[in-house]
């Protein structure tokens, strides 16, 4: 199996005033199509060909750099582009939300880290929501990693790259990543991750 860039699950504009038509333009065909075919370059002969994304990603971990960084920022950009949808936020489905709570404290407070963890990833990376020994945590990773690779499973992640932000927010990380949490989650895909991930 090889990589594929998926579409948009959206219009290139409706993620407007949070996330510009530009930005989209060049993060999902520019940015993520490069993981994508380099991606498969790598994979050419490699001992995970013919495998699942998330098993590539995990196996070429620590082991073959070029195809990790790349497979792992395939896996996390085809989330990424479902993590978030037009007129995001509000409601947070009953079992996450609980689930939130216990392992977070609040909501308030799990928005709070959430950001806290963004605006602190030194240079490229992400910051998450992950499930991790059945209860929600919230973490950051450089470059391309991902709670996967770290013994847990991810379900909400921001991408915090300056090419995911810096032509909307310019420098200003924090509005961006605050922008995201409060305004652009799509919760119910973060609530089928974490179905998924707790069973
Ligand atoms: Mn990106």
């Amino acid at each position: 199996m090889s990589f594929t860039l998926p579409d948009l699950p959206y219009a290139y504009d409706s993620l407007q005033p949070y996330m510009s038509k530009e930005t989209l333009e060049y993060h999902h065909d520019k940015h993520h199509m490069a993981y994508v075919t380099n991606g498969n370059n790598l994979l050419k002969g490699a001992e995970w060909e013919g495998k699942a994304l998330e098993e590539i990603v995990k196996g070429s971990f620590g082991k073959n750099a070029g195809l990790f960084n790349n497979a792992g920022q395939h896996y996390n950009h085809v989330h990424f582009w479902n993590w978030m949808k037009p007129n995001g936020g509000g409601k947070i489905p009953g079992a996450l939300e609980k689930a939130i709570i216990d392992g977070c404290g609040s909501i308030d407070k799990m928005k709070e880290d959430f950001i806290q963890a963004g605006v602190t990833q030194f240079g490229s990376g992400w910051c998450w929501l992950a499930v991790q020994n059945g209860k929600v945590v919230i973490t950051k990773t450089a470059n391309g990693e991902s709670p996967l690779v770290h013994g847990a499973t991810p379900i909400l992640g921001c991408d915090v790259w300056e090419h995911s932000y810096y032509i909307d927010y310019r420098n200003r990380r924090p509005d961006y990543v605050k922008a995201f949490i409060e305004n652009m989650v799509n919760w119910e895909y973060v609530a089928k991750m974490y179905d998924a991930a707790s069973k």
